[in-house]
């Protein structure tokens, strides 16, 4: 389908939630340049289906910029400096990513945001999140931020238990999501695509995830003392 109205909203905010906040197409401007940094990062640290302690492929597809990456396999999700699949640390964080990430933490009322992981999700239709909660990253007042590019999906936002009450909200190309604080741990999740193409990505859709992991400051990761 053709997004006609791709440029509408740009500016406007939709609220989910006391710190829950859709910043409308606030990523457009810097898509092309987020969309050729990505293609640089998976020529380092190619998209991967990882499995899940449980024992299930996810169908999103992922891989990780930054200090830090999140991963998942049969014992356990966490954070590591080190690409599993390559042996070699994750491709740094663009400068780009962290400026878009901090402007968009600053807009919803989140000052210092200082992200040191970015995942990269990739969505094909059929694709899905089942609803889960954020909570490997040991520094949990810092908020998330999430940028949408490509087809457009459906996010789902629960409450604090997984059988609390949902809604449904369209996500679109350049949409931004900042959540923090007391939303900070909503059960949340992703339907399916439905079949769709993007002028720009073709039938995808890539799901940019900025969180604050370790507590430690970047010097302290740099200098090896994290
Ligand atoms: C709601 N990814 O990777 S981030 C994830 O579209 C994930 O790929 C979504 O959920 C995606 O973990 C978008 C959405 C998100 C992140 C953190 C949240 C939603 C949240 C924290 C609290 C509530
Ligand atoms: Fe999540």
């Amino acid at each position: 389908m053709i997004d006609l109205f791709e440029n509408e909203n740009t500016g406007g905010r939709e609220i989910l939630g006391p710190e829950a906040f859709i910043l409308k197409r606030f990523a457009l401007p810097v898509a092309n340049v987020l969309l050729a940094k990505i293609a640089l990062i998976q020529t380092l640290s190619p998209f991967r289906h990882m499995m899940t302690p449980g024992g299930f492929t996810m169908s999103v597809g992922l891989t990780n910029c930054g200090q830090l990456g999140w991963t998942s396999d049969r014992r356990g999700y966490k954070y590591s400096p080190i690409d599993p699949v390559t042996g070699n640390p994750w491709p740094a964080m663009p400068n780009e990513f962290l400026e878009l990430a901090k402007s968009a933490a600053s807009e919803a009322g989140f000052v210092n945001f200082v992200p040191d992981a970015c995942l990269i999700n990739r969505y094909i239709p059929g694709t899905k999140l089942s609803l889960h909660q954020d909570k490997d990253e040991q520094d949990l007042s810092a908020p998330i931020v999430s940028v949408s590019l490509g087809i457009p999906a459906v996010f789902q936002f629960g409450g604090f238990e997984r059988d609390a009450p949902k809604i449904k909200v369209p996500l679109f190309h350049g949409d931004v999501v900042v959540w923090g604080g007391a939303d900070r741990l909503r059960f949340h999740g992703v339907l399916p695509l439905k079949p769709n193409s993007h002028w720009l990505l073709g039938e995808q859709r890539i799901n940019l995830t900025f969180r604050k992991s370790s507590p430690l400051n970047s010097d302290f990761l740099i200098k090896g003392l994290g």
